[in-house]
């Protein structure tokens, strides 16, 4: 029998064929994995316009699609390099030896940039660090031709003095510049900063100067987008991304379905129904979510009964996606693993070996399963107030995305029956907490072996 199986990163797909050499056939239309060149995304902005957060959202979310990306935030090079922050005094342009540390980090964060995209395995940077002027950019852009690097630039234009000072209290009072300040000061302190930036500040022109850059302008947090000259996939899905994400304050509720017949079996996949405890838990988590009420809540499920009857007892309305329905398991649906331990040994042995790329024959495998919920996920960033109601595979994938797991750890992420997950958004990252609903369910998961 032909056996399909992707393997590892670079997506080839082998075949075993008759004469046992295996064929290599690549996918096609996978821009990000057979892009020329690497990119690096460059962040502009003033302080306290939210490059951090979007530079670390962004790179889960590259990851977590496959295109391996880290952020090299300047800041950080910085702090190693000056131990104690002392004022604003550090940031003035006239400061000399400041300057000086300063340019030091920006092309220490470039040689690190340098080593991670050629022969580090990346595939995308983020260089996170104010680049307000021209000539910071220039000698960015000077960088990228000698490396045949492309270059990206985001960036963060808001004027409203609100936002701007929330963001302030937000992130950077509670960073670690300030440490050892009050409230106060450190907020007078950083306004003092931003200033330094201003005078010499040089926004990005799409009319003139800047014409011919790639690069996309977020006006007011993402109330306005101006895009130039997009050149690939990777900077399409850059921009797609930051066209559907916000930062307001919410919170994520994931749980499965309550336990199915199947599962009380220890069965694979199938469309049962919910078991007597399932109904269960379909009530707690009616419970559940009329006690904790979250404003405006939607609920999500897939398609399949088991997640449809946990819902039908929420009396909200909520939306079937098909894209959440469970891991699809080809010919072994239905089976128990010891089934099809005996009757497929080979294919149980190649999934415990390498389980995140494993593709079961006729089935999926969890990089299938991220690639169908990237949409999912999209549409997720825009929500506020959500609840998703999925499956085992499903759940680990979602949770993958938030905690930014990597490929290897993703299909052995706890996700028990019967236990909802909560995760709250905060300024440097997410939050979660594990709510066990008390009602007994069937173990499902089987540890790394
Ligand atoms: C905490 N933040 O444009 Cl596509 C609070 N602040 C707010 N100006 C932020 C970050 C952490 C996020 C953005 C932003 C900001 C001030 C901003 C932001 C930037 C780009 C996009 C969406 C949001
Ligand atoms: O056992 C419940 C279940 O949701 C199955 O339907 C599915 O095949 C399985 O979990 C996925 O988990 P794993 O990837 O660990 O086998």
């Amino acid at each position: 029998m032909p056996r399909e199986l992707t393997k590892n990163i670079s997506q080839k797909i082998w075949i075993a064929s008759n004469d046992d050499k295996p064929l290599v056939r690549r996918r096609s239309g996978w821009g990000p994995l057979l892009a020329k060149s690497p990119t690096v995304l460059v962040m502009v902005g003033l302080p306290a316009r939210g490059k951090t957060s979007i530079s670390r959202k962004i790179t889960r979310y590259l990851n977590w699609i496959g295109i391996p990306t880290k952020v090299f935030n300047v800041g950080e090079y910085r702090r190693e390099a000056v131990k104690y922050y002392s004022s604003y005094d550090f940031f003035k342009p006239e400061n000399e030896s400041a300057v000086k540390i300063r340019q030091k980090c920006a092309m220490n964060a470039l040689r690190d940039v340098k080593s991670y995209l050629t022969g580090g395995g990346g595939q995308v940077a983020v260089y996170d660090a104010t680049n307000t002027t021209r000539e910071r950019r220039g000698m960015i852009l000077q960088f990228a031709r000698e490396n045949a690097f492309s270059i990206f630039f985001s960036e963060s234009v808001c004027n409203d003095p609100g936002i701007v000072a929330s963001t302030i209290i937000d992130v950077k009072v509670s960073g670690p510049d300030y440490k050892n300040t009050n409230e106060k000061d450190a907020i007078l302190d950083f306004q003092k900063r931003i200033e330094c930036y201003k005078a010499c500040y040089q926004p990005l022109d799409p009319d003139n100067y800047d014409r011919d850059l790639s690069f996309i302008k977020v006006i007011d947090v993402g109330r306005q987008f101006i895009v130039n000259r997009i050149q690939d996939h990777v900077q399409s899905k850059i921009v797609y991304y930051l066209m559907n994400v916000h930062v307001q304050p919410r919170t994520i509720y994931l749980c499965r379905h309550g336990e199915s017949l199947d599962n009380l079996q220890g069965r694979l996949g199938g469309d049962s129904g919910l078991s007597p405890q399932g109904v269960k838990f379909a009530a707690a988590l009616a419970r559940f979510v009329e006690e904790r009420n979250p404003t405006d809540l939607k609920v999500w499920t897939s398609q399949l009964r088991r997640c449809i009857q946990t819902a039908e007892d929420l009396n909200v309305p909520y939306e079937q996606w098909n894209a959440l329905d469970e891991l699809y398991a080809g010919v072994c649906e239905e089976m128990t693993y010891d089934e099809m331990k005996d009757k497929y040994s080979e294919e149980f042995a190649l999934r415990d070996k390498d389980k995140y790329y494993y593709r079961y024959p006729m089935g999926e495998s969890y990089q299938d399963m991220v690639q169908r919920l990237e949409p999912v996920i999209l549409e997720l960033e825009r929500q506020v107030n959500i609840l998703v109601v999925c499956h085992q595979a499903v759940m680990r994938c979602l949770l993958g995305y938030f905690l930014d797991k990597s490929a290897d750890e993703i299909p052995y992420l706890k996700c028990p029956l019967h236990t909802v997950l909560e995760i709250t958004v905060s300024a440097y990252g997410w939050k979660v907490k594990t709510i066990s609903l008390d009602v007994e369910a069937v173990n499902t998961h089987r540890d790394r072996p």
